[in-house]
């Protein structure tokens, strides 16, 4: 234990804050990384399908996975420089199938038994999605799709999704969480918002009517899309109503709201209606851009909602960015180690003391006390945490990812 270490501690403890108890906690915590940060949410199907449904990988860095096992080495090297428990949250375009062309709606289990070997391996849970977009399917439109044997198609395929997360959760004995998004909306104004969205609960019914046991659904909003900024038919009220109606899980991507609108605010006002909330940790700079996630305020504030309330048994915790401008693993690495410095530094509140102060209308002091502990020694825990992990201290683990650029991604 370093004598900053036992500074820090008595600094904490002067406040009430246990921080061996803190240090305990955050390792509970699990946090879903997206694969789809390896390789600009290409996957792994036959035959080039450009990214479509308004979202965007920009940048060209070089050296990005192109194969399973390249992408679960990449996984790999960034868990390695993180603290912590994970899951892997897969898409369905991440079928292995040998080259076989496999249509969405005919995917399997067994299509994604290595990732689940791999995951036993690595000790992660395992989370799904459907991928409604880039195919030539999703066009005009996927669930909500006019065309009844489009639509089924779409319905297929998710039913087919569900029972994959769910053999995924049932092999490694850890409910899985499977998010449906779909990218359906109109350029322009349509003339009918109606029956789109009476479409998508209709066969958001079929995709949810079998029982899944190891496998929680959640569904997930957006507020436009690049070609559908006129209307987005799964918008926030249209699921929430779904969810609280269903008994699903709603997913709160900081992404998708209007740019004044913040998730942290929205976590404590739906919880108590909904089964569950799976969180899309992103950072959208001035629309859904999915940049890296950085330590930047409402980032504090949405897990010191969940920390304040004691929320981490209905509250999923997922990353949803993609920027390929930048080492991918390096992107990883800072927003997951942005994310989980973020939930410490909420458990190293005096929770309880600010609340009392709050309860009793002294805002002074409560804002003084907010305010003091912005520059409380949370990064001497964070290191002691690290280094009890034995995952790398400071900027360490940037030495590694070159030494990795250099010497395999150079090589791709
Ligand atoms: C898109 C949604 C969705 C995707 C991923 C790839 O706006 O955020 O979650 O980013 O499923
Ligand atoms: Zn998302």
């Amino acid at each position: 234990m370093s004598k900053m270490y036992e500074y820090a501690k008595e600094k904490y403890a002067a406040i009430g804050v246990d921080t061996e108890k803190v240090i305990e906690k955050i390792s509970d915590i699990a946090i879903s990384i997206h694969c789809w940060q390896g390789d600009d949410v290409a996957g792994f199907e036959a035959g080039e399908c450009a990214l479509t449904g308004g979202i965007q990988a920009t940048g060209n860095y070089p050296g990005k996975a192109t194969t399973p096992q390249q992408l679960r080495d990449d996984m790999e090297k960034a868990l390695s420089l993180v603290p912590g428990q994970h899951r892997v949250n897969l898409h369905a375009i991440y079928a292995e199938t040998n080259g076989e062309s496999v249509e969405r709606n005919n995917i399997q289990p067994k299509h994604f038994e290595n990732w689940i070997e791999w995951a036993k391996k690595n000790n992660l849970g395992m989370d799904f999605n459907p991928t409604l977009f880039s195919h030539p399917l999703s066009v005009n439109g996927t669930l909500t799709n006019p065309d009844k044997g489009i639509r089924d198609f779409w319905i297929e395929h998710c039913i087919a999704s569900r029972e994959i997360a769910d053999y995924m959760g049932s092999a490694l004995n850890n409910t899985a969480v499977t998010n449906v998004w779909i990218p359906d909306g109109s350029k322009d104004i349509p003339v009918d918002r109606y029956l789109p969205r009476r479409h998508l609960a209709d066969s958001l019914d079929k995709v949810f009517a079998k029982e899944t046991p190891y496998n929680l659904d959640s569904v997930e909003s957006k507020v436009f899309g690049i070609g559908a900024e006129s209307c987005t038919y799964g918008s926030h009220e249209f699921y929430m109503g779904y969810a609280i109606k269903n008994n699903k899980l709603i997913t709160l991507d900081t992404g998708h709201f209007h740019p004044t609108e913040v998730v942290s605010d929205k976590i404590t006002a739906v919880v108590d209606f909904v089964p569950g909330i799976l969180l899309h940790i992103s950072r959208p700079v001035r629309w859904d851009s999915d940049h890296v996630v950085i330590l930047d305020d409402e980032l504090m504030k949405i897990t010191s909602e969940i920390t304040r309330n004691d929320l981490y048994d209905k509250v999923h915790i997922g990353l949803d960015f993609f920027d390929a401008s930048i080492n991918r693993i390096a992107a990883w690495v800072i927003g997951i180690r942005n994310t989980r410095k973020a939930f410490l530094m909420s458990l190293l509140e005096p929770v309880q003391t600010l609340k009392e102060l709050e309860y009793s209308g002294d805002y002074s002091s409560r804002l003084a006390y907010l305010e003091e502990f912005k520059s409380m020694p949370w990064e001497v825990v964070w290191d002691e945490y690290c280094e009890r992990n034995n995952v790398p201290i400071g900027l360490e683990w940037l030495k590694e990812v070159k030494e990795y650029e250099n010497t395999v991604l150079a090589n791709r």
